[in-house]
């Protein structure tokens, strides 16, 4: 029986730029979803048997219901015999892809759709004696659109999560009006920057320095006995190479060019909170989204908020280790194109890790979460024993609830960058998913293969 594409699940959008004061993108999670239907982001993966004519076929399908096609790969399907893969990326300005979709389906051994647009995808049946995801032949698929080339995150910049309701609205930086217009500058250079062109460079206020010295002096304190051994093998030379000091905000580009050099991971101002979603997309194309503007001046030791303390602090300096950049950047290939469900799996191992994970290191625990090497409340809470412990386990840690707008209840312990990637992969590998990824560095792109 074949399944019906859905190609259209009206969701809620944002408007960019934001003018009116309530839409202004704030506080982290809680959020709806909301997202900007783009054009030209549909791409069908589809089966075909190799017969004289089959492709021309194919093609005159889309050609009579009016979809222009922008790209298009083929190549024999791995599994099946006689048997054609083909790849193709279309722009359905006239609205004719849903009719091209069921003619297709009268043609093709299998369809996957793969769709911005597309809320909840459905998901390939799982061979229960394997585990392994299959189609079943002319099966129908929609899977949620991803980037496949570097450029493609280009198409986040306009998809700006707005303020939820955990952060309390008498938030400092809610109310300040000279501060929020200063974060109305942040959002659009971040929302008209574009893949390849130079990081723009910010000149920081007086005030604004002031806030990251505070917060540059108090860590710098506690790192010697509070962060993992890589954190403080990399920070100096981050004081060496790209200006970290007390009175100074490094510039994006400064930091990106080391981090370059050293794992190839690159940075991109983003205008505010990312879906889990496109965040995660980011890192398996070892992008990090940062942020550029400052958390506000009156509580300078704690933010909820990701800022550019939090980022160029917390995140940077392990970004340039290369088993937690390879690490960062499984859990990124993980996340393409799967379930709603997987991707809050997913976000939560991130949590877990990269955020507020801890280590042992010479049988001492250690931070290497981000959100802990940012935060010198936070920090030293939790190397005390007031919270709970417990070891990584992806499968596990992935239901784990958490509080977003205040210190960790639970943390999780992984054994070294190694073991967590290696754990993360083993989890990957159960997630169903109708193709797997691969990821080329030279072209900077993911190939998508079609594993049925
Ligand atoms: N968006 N801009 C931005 N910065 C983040 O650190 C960030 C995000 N979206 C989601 C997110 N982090 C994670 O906590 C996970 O949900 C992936
Ligand atoms: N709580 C962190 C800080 O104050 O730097 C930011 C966490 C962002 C996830
Ligand atoms: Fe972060």
């Amino acid at each position: 029986p074949l399944k019906r594409a859905t190609l259209d699940i009206p969701l809620k959008k944002v408007q960019f730029p934001l003018d009116s004061e309530e839409e202004f993108p704030y506080a982290r999670r809680g959020y709806q979803k909301e997202i900007i239907d783009t054009d030209g982001s549909t791409s069908l993966m589809f089966t075909v048997q190799s017969t004289v004519g089959a492709l021309a076929k194919a093609l005159r399908i889309f050609e009579e219901n009016g979809v222009n096609l922008m790209h298009i790969e083929s190549r024999p399907s791995k599994h099946n015999n006689g048997n054609y893969d083909f790849y193709v990326a279309c722009d359905d300005k006239h609205g004719g892809l849903v009719s091209a979709v069921d003619d297709l389906k009268t043609m093709a051994k299998t369809l996957t759709v793969m769709s911005r647009a597309t809320g909840q995808p459905s998901e390939p049946d799982t061979d229960a004696k394997s585990g392994r995801a299959f189609l079943t032949l002319s099966q129908t698929l929609t899977v949620p659109w991803f980037p496949r080339k570097i450029s493609d995150l280009d198409r986040f910049a306009n998809q700006i999560l707005s303020y939820g309701s955990e952060l309390e609205a008498d938030h400092p930086g809610f109310i300040d009006p000279t501060y929020r217009a200063r974060r109305k500058q942040f959002a659009d250079i971040a929302f008209h920057y574009k893949h390849g062109q130079p990081l723009p460079k910010v000149e920081y206020t007086e005030e604004e320095t002031k806030t990251w010295g505070t917060i540059f002096r108090e860590l710098t304190k506690l790192y010697p006995t509070h962060a993992c051994r890589e954190f403080n093998h990399v920070f100096p030379l981050l004081i060496d190479n790209c200006g970290y000091r007390e009175d100074n905000i490094p510039q994006l580009q400064d930091v990106a060019n080391f981090l370059k050099d050293c794992t190839g991971f690159t940075l991109r101002p983003v205008a505010g909170l990312l879906s889990s979603r496109d965040f995660l997309a980011g890192l398996a194309f070892r992008v990090f989204h940062s942020t550029q503007y400052i958390r506000h001046s009156s509580r300078p030791l704690y933010t909820p908020e990701p800022d550019v303390c939090h980022e160029l602090i917390g995140h940077v300096p392990l970004l340039a280790d290369p088993a937690f950049a390879q690490f960062s950047q499984e859990i990124g290939l993980a996340s393409l194109g799967v379930s709603d469900e997987y991707i809050e799996k997913l976000a939560t191992c991130y949590w877990f890790t990269v955020e507020f994970g801890l280590c042992r290191q010479n049988g001492a625990l250690k931070a290497f979460g981000a959100g802990l090497l940012s935060s010198f409340g936070e920090l030293q809470y939790c190397l005390s024993d007031k919270p709970e412990v417990r070891p990584f386990n992806p499968a596990k840690t992935a239901e784990q609830k958490y509080p977003i707008t205040e210190y960790q209840p639970v943390y999780y312990v992984a054994d070294s960058f190694e073991a967590a990637k290696e754990k993360v992969s083993q989890f990957a590998a159960t997630i169903p998913r109708a193709f797997s990824v691969r990821y080329d560095p030279y072209t900077q792109s993911v190939q998508v293969i079609n594993s049925m």
